[in-house]
């Protein structure tokens, strides 16, 4: 029977090494015979991932409520094709999902806006297997090539950032020290990862 596809998830803050762990790895799956793709969120190719990106860079205001519906928008409208793959045999490596969805709109401390409220549109998407989390201190992150570009790279916010992916925390996560050197990090990834397609978690269904 055909194993199916894998839903590898990295999470953390900004600057904390997502997409260079993400590149490593699919080409990494490549080699063995896992049919990875890569895929981020926001997706900034779509409609609404315009939207998106014209508030990240501050181009256009949104009300902070709204701008948190179209940032799940977003995953919704790629769900039938995150589950159509998986279901095919293709591992999904994804940069960012609904946790980072919750932990910045939940940094902004606004009334009404709690985390039941936040995880609300997140319901029935697709549900990751395994998510690395990249943790890095806002400082080391800062300290980084590009950072401070767009809306949420402020150090104070961050910081709530990281405290609320602790608090969202949950079975699944394996915690990575993504302040070590990149290859050193890759390794810890691809233990993470070998063990997860040797387990049974990839007999039964996509979660949701
Ligand atoms: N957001 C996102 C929401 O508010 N709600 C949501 O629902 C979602 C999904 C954009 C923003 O949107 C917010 C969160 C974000 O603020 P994005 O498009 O993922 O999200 O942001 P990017 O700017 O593309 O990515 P990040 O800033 O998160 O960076 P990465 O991917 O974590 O880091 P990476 O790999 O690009 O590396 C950054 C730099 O550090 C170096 C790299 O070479 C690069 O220069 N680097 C290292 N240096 C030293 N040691 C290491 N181990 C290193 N690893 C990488
Ligand atoms: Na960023």
């Amino acid at each position: 029977m055909l194993q199916r596809g894998a839903f590898i998830l990295f999470e953390g803050i900004d600057r904390s090494g997502k997409t260079t762990q993400c590149n490593k790895l699919v080409e990494c799956l490549q080699k063995s015979e896992r049919k990875p793709e890569h895929w981020r969120f926001p997706d900034r190719s779509t409609e609404l991932g315009k939207v998106i990106n014209n508030f990240l860079s501050s181009k256009v205001e949104l009300d902070d409520a709204a701008v948190h519906l179209v940032f799940a928008a977003n995953r919704r409208e790629k769900c039938k094709d995150m589950f159509n793959k998986l279901n095919s045999g293709i591992s999904l490596v994804v940069d960012r999902y609904s946790y980072s969805g919750m932990a910045y709109t939940l940094a902004k401390d606004i009334p009404d806006m709690d985390q039941q409220w936040c995880m609300m549109p997140e319901r029935g998407l697709p549900e990751p297997d395994l998510v690395l989390y990249m943790r890095v201190s806002p400082e080391v992150a800062a300290s980084r090539g590009g950072y401070g570009e767009e809306r949420y790279e402020k150090a104070e916010f961050q910081k709530k950032v990281a405290a609320n992916f602790d608090m969202l925390k949950g079975k699944n996560w394996v915690e990575i020290d993504a302040g070590q050197p990149i290859q050193k990090i890759h390794d810890e990834v691809m233990k993470a990862v070998d063990d997860l397609y040797s387990s049974s978690r990839l007999s039964g269904p996509v979660g949701k």
